[in-house]
């Protein structure tokens, strides 16, 4: 009998631990005290929270009677602590008591509860947590036909063959945002079809939104400008144009009427290809003032992107503000300006974008990127939150104010990201793909949460409660993303990577015929006299955009952090930094740093073994070699490369020859990575 018990077990193993990731940071302990539970409200987000309650703990049984509870949930909290959607909790090893003004802040309250004491915190006291942006939304670029823009995950969680078509275990998805406190999601891409607004799709959307309701989580929708035109058949989607206005009006109707809730829309216009109101000589306010007045009566909201740029515009870092600035002040109170954090892409690493320290008389947020479009695709253990706390904690000096300030003083506040969800069973591609999502919902939740706690909180909730492992699991991705930076783009360095596909470097790419702005060569200027973008004043000036005293120091290669040097200066090979090392010794300095970081993340991770679920152990030691190899790759190619300018030594032997790095990124194709 027990050897069958035994065999059986041994048969389930492989399963049940392979099955460990795909529960994403869910995976709490189960709360041992004999607790008799009461709810103050019969909601569905109250059935949602109690359902969570019930899988945590054996025994579960409500109270007839609140005061017979040992475990209380009540959302109607006199508490004056507690604001919008935030939580009470008092708890010792017998009681717990959470309290809330919303069932959605009870439901927040429950998941941080089993949060702490899945960290090991049972004795909690008058502990109190309220959301800082009123808006946590998560951008998915999926597509109806069921593929994922810079996806790297497997294929849609939302749409398959031109439908609505949500993954199963769509719950998981919902309880994962409810409990790092992520309320809102733009389900689809925001190079949008315009077939989205169709009525089928909307049907298909409705039943997205009924699945999210219970945890407190919105749809919202990125939509195509020319839908009036494209999808309703007019001459025009000229946004003053009487039709296209009644269009819109028509159609937010028809949407409110299948889902009352409906958050509003997201609208990437006149960039990259996509329509907007300046094919019709209006302005971006114009365009988005006109959805704004659409959604207005059913409190929807408009979320604008500033993300614009044309090979005729000059220097793409300046385009944004450029185009935008001279509309501040001139945007309706339910449209919010979406601006990703640095001016160009989402780079490894980018100075803020200057919007953020500029626009004065409009409302903005900041547009974050998950999935890791520049940084490794899902193969690299890149930990996300140091890099968003370096751009939230940076002064703009706009009336002496953090970034993170400046987007949360004003009266509609929101903070988003790109996700990086897909088909894929562990949802991400990677398990350590997994803690850049959390870190994203804990961060619009509470900014001021340090990385550190974040990734101490991940790794216990998601990879083991081991004291020494987590201590060392937390050092390699606190790490990891200055790593990246090294090995891919030190210095301000930005856009070396491969061509369309954003993968490997291929800082030599040259396309006859494609715009000079998507090549590698427009951002590095790499020549005989030196390497960098000259955006000082003697340059392309965008320097100019910062307030002083980030201006001055920007323009001057002596005071700019070297972090950014590149970024704004082109400097000769032979430059010599304070430290007495010339230009090339730093650039060959932090690229071979990259690259032993990933070697020292090995090291580390090989003396894990034990400490964490084998699965996950053997995952990610694979990743790492993949990582080790790209981040050779990468050094690789651009020393290489660069020397064909600087004419100065490499003191080491690379691995790759230039032009096996040149051949290597052909030889994977972007499909293939995405196999689920
Ligand atoms: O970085 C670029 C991406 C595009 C993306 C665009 C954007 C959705 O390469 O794939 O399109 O940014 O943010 O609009």
């Amino acid at each position: 009998m027990i050897f069958r018990r035994l065999l059986l077990l041994l048969t389930l193993l492989p399963l049940l631990s392979a099955a460990q990731t795909d529960k994403l940071w869910l995976d709490f302990k189960t709360l041992e005290e004999p607790f008799v539970f009461s709810f103050s409200s019969k909601n569905a987000t109250f059935e949602a929270l109690k359902k969570e309650l019930y899988w945590d703990i054996p025994n579960f049984y409500t109270a007839k009677k609140p005061e017979k509870a040992s475990f209380l949930v009540v959302d109607n909290s006199q508490n004056s602590a507690i604001s919008g959607d935030g939580f009470a909790i008092n708890a010792d090893e017998k009681n717990v008591k959470i309290e809330a003004k919303t069932s959605a802040g009870a439901l927040y309250g429950v998941y941080e509860y089993l949060r702490l004491y899945s960290c090991g915190q049972k004795v909690i006291k008058d502990y109190v947590s309220n959301p800082a942006y009123q808006i946590r939304i998560l951008n998915h670029w999926d597509n109806p036909d069921g593929s994922v823009e810079r996806g790297y995950a497997g294929k849609s969680i939302w749409f398959d063959g031109e439908k609505v078509k949500f993954r199963e275990d769509i719950e998981t998805y919902a309880r994962a945002n409810a409990s790092i406190g992520i309320n809102a999601t733009v389900i689809d891409n925001v190079n949008a079809d315009p077939k989205i607004l169709s009525t089928e799709m909307l049907q298909g959307v409705k039943t997205i939104a009924e699945k999210l309701r219970p945890y407190n989580i919105k749809v919202y929708l990125a939509v195509n400008f020319s839908s009036p035109a494209a999808l309703g058949g007019l001459k025009t989607s000229d946004p003053l144009d009487k039709d296209v206005i009644d269009w819109w009006t028509k159609k937010c109707k028809e949407i409110y009427t299948l889902i009352p809730d409906f958050g509003g829309f997201l609208v990437k216009a006149n960039s990259e290809g996509l329509p907007g109101p300046m094919d019709f000589g209006r302005t971006h306010a114009d365009g988005a003032n006109m959805l704004a007045k659409a959604l207005k009566p059913y409190g929807g909201i408009v979320m604008w992107r500033a993300f614009v740029y044309n090979p005729q515009g000059g220097d793409r870092a300046k385009q944004a503000y450029d185009e935008f600035m001279p509309l501040d002040g001139k945007f309706d109170d339910n449209v919010i300006i979406q601006i990703k954090n640095g001016p160009i892409d989402f780079q490894p690493r980018e100075p803020f974008s200057p919007l953020f320290g500029a626009m004065k008389n409009t409302q903005i947020m900041a547009e974050l990127q998950i999935t890791q479009e520049y940084l490794g695709y899902s193969d690299h253990l890149c930990f996300l939150s140091t890099m968003w706390k370096e751009f939230l904690d940076y002064p703009t000096f706009h009336n002496g104010k953090t970034v993170k300030e400046t987007t949360l003083n004003q009266k509609l506040t929101a903070f988003s990201a790109v996700a990086n969800t897909g088909t894929m069973k562990n949802w991400c591609g990677y398990v350590m793909a997994q803690s850049n999502w959390y870190a994203f919902g804990r961060l619009a939740w509470n900014p001021d949460l340090t990385s550190q706690q974040i990734a101490n909180e991940w790794i216990n909730l998601t990879l083991t409660t081991d004291k020494e492992a987590v201590k060392k699991i937390e050092n390699i991705m606190l790490r990891s993303r200055e790593a990246v930076v090294d090995y891919m783009t030190p210095l301000g360095l930005h856009h070396l990577m491969g061509w369309s596909d954003h993968w490997g470097p291929e800082p030599w790419c040259d396309i006859p015929g494609a715009r000079e702005d998507w090549m590698p060569r427009y951002y590095h200027k790499a020549a005989a006299d030196g390497l960098g973008f000259d955006r000082s004043s003697k340059g392309s000036n965008a320097v100019e955009q910062y307030q002083e005293p980030l201006k001055s120091m920007y323009d001057n290669p002596k005071l700019c952090p070297k972090e950014f040097v590149l970024w704004f200066h082109h400097l000769p090979w032979d430059y010599t930094f304070d430290n007495g090392n010339t230009l090339w010794d730093e650039l060959l300095y932090h690229y071979t740093k990259g690259v032993k970081e990933v070697e020292d993340f090995q090291k580390i991770w090989a003396g894990l073994k034990g400490t964490v679920k084998e699965p996950v152990f053997n995952e990610v030691t694979e990743k790492l070699k993949v990582q080790l190899d790209e981040a050779q790759w990468w050094r690789d190619g651009c020393v290489q490369y660069f020397q064909t300018f600087s004419k100065m030594d490499i003191p080491f032997k690379p691995k790759y020859t230039l032009e096996e790095c040149k051949a290597k990124l052909r030889t994977k194709a972007y499909v293939e990575r995405q196999k689920d």
